[in-house]
């Protein structure tokens, strides 16, 4: 007999009941942190830098896959401060590499089920996304993905543009188009998500298993000794780990530098807006690389866009009013029903691009310090996979096949694995 004085008490994936969710409902009391604050440890086996969906995840399939629960998690902000809560939150798996389109698919399955997994609604929706072509290039480009896709078992086709008006009324497919559409990559399976959900629910779960999430807590330093990692620095003490994984998005150079660990990265802001909400009138997400605009409906009904990243390195994470206005001529080229629509807030998060658009994962040249780093723009939807191939290459001490081509010897012995060609938009 289940006592319900206790549902919900535990922050544990299996103790919500629908019994439990009518109580919450109806009462402010008896709502539980979802994930416990635990006293800093001065050693623990494996230290993640980095409180995002990468972070979390590698520390959830570290217990859940492996058993590691001596983990410890640290942000120096809030979880899900980062790039996990400023991405526009699309899913995807239609890249342009063999490598790439495989590690993503992986990623789209774990995201599929995750709610169930993490017994969290994480509010995927697979609404289909949609890839214009505005040239022969890029509808050449377009080709080139379908094939790769379907030869790696991943839904992608090219559509013409009678079939994208049936599937976005609102699309102008007209010769009068400022940009005339000529086709499009289809790909039924992207599609949208709540990113905080997904944070939180890895977040609880993890802790759920043991794994300590420390967030304020700022790694400043990162001690090596004889070519080994030996702990971090941070601004609540120091602590002992002989496995250190960075998994930090805008902030990876810098941690790697603390470990004398060069990368070939270079941080930009990348800018998004959501409107007001609106009638649900927008199935699929739709991507223009040639406008650089992505959009796509929540279900609250707001429309969330991003464009391509900001022209000039920096970390700064402010909204532009050049951002605002190119934005608001690109989406009524597409769209021009959408221009009495209200734009609400607009916010910036930060992508480290490396040179082919591909991450850097595994080992380093320091022995125990990992690195799971350079996501650009793709970080957000590589969160689960990168988790679970980093807790498996922390657990075995080898790196698993998903991830061989993404080491970060490859800029040194020339094996690019050349992804920008599926880049969302022109960066
Ligand atoms: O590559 O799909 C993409 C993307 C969406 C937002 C940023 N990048």
């Amino acid at each position: 007999m289940v006592d319900v004085r206790r549902l919900g008490r535990r922050p544990g994936p299996a103790r919500y009941s629908a019994v439990a969710l009518l109580r919450h409902g109806v009462t402010d009391r008896a709502w539980e942190p979802a994930w416990r604050t635990r006293e800093l440890r001065r050693r623990y086996d494996v230290v993640i830098v980095g409180g995002g969906v990468h972070g979390l995840a590698t520390a959830y399939y570290l217990a859940r896959n492996h058993g590691i629960t001596d983990v410890a998690v640290l942000d120096k902000g809030y979880l899900g401060g980062g790039g996990s809560g400023r991405n526009t939150a699309i899913l995807r798996s239609n890249y342009l590499t063999p490598e790439g389109v495989r590690f993503y698919d992986r990623s789209l399955e774990l995201y599929r089920g995750l709610a169930a997994e993490l017994n969290f609604n994480v509010m995927f929706s697979r609404k289909g996304h949609l890839t214009l072509a505005h040239s022969d290039a890029s509808l050449r480009t377009m080709r080139w993905r379908a094939e790769v896709n379907k030869v790696c078992g991943v839904e992608s086709d090219v559509i013409g543009p009678s079939d994208i008006k049936r599937l976005v009324p609102h699309m102008d497919i007209t010769d009068e188009a400022r940009y005339p559409i000529l086709g499009a990559l289809y790909h039924p399976p992207g599609g949208i998500i709540r990113h905080d959900a997904v944070v939180w629910g890895y977040a609880r779960a993890a802790d759920s298993l043991g794994v300590h999430l420390h967030q304020d807590t700022e790694v400043t330093g990162i001690d090596v000794s004889a070519g080994r990692v030996t702990g971090v620095r941070t601004t609540r003490g120091d602590i002992a780990a002989p496995i250190v994984v960075n998994a930090t998005a805008g902030w990876a150079t810098l941690v790697a530098d603390m470990a004398g660990v060069r990368l070939p990265v270079q941080t930009f802001p990348l800018q998004a807006a959501v409107t007001e909400p609106v009638k649900p009138f927008l199935r699929t997400v739709v991507v223009s690389g040639t406008l650089h605009v992505y959009v796509s409906q929540t279900a609250r009904g707001e429309l969330v866009f991003g464009a391509s990243v900001d022209p000039f390195a920096s970390y700064s994470t402010r909204g532009s009013l050049e951002f605002t206005e190119g934005l608001a001529a690109h989406v009524l080229a597409l769209m021009p029903a959408l221009a009495k629509l209200r734009l609400l807030r607009q916010w910036a998060g930060l992508c480290d691009m490396t040179p082919d658009f591909a991450p850097i994962m595994g080992p380093t040249g320091v022995d125990g310090f990992l690195v799971d780093v350079g996501w650009g723009t793709y970080g957000f939807k590589a969160g689960p996979v990168a988790g679970e191939t980093m807790a498996e290459c922390v657990a075995t001490g080898r790196t698993p096949d998903l991830i061989s081509a993404f080491g970060l010897d490859r800029f040194a012995q020339g094996r690019l694995v050349g992804e920008k060609g599926a880049a969302a938009v022109g960066h």
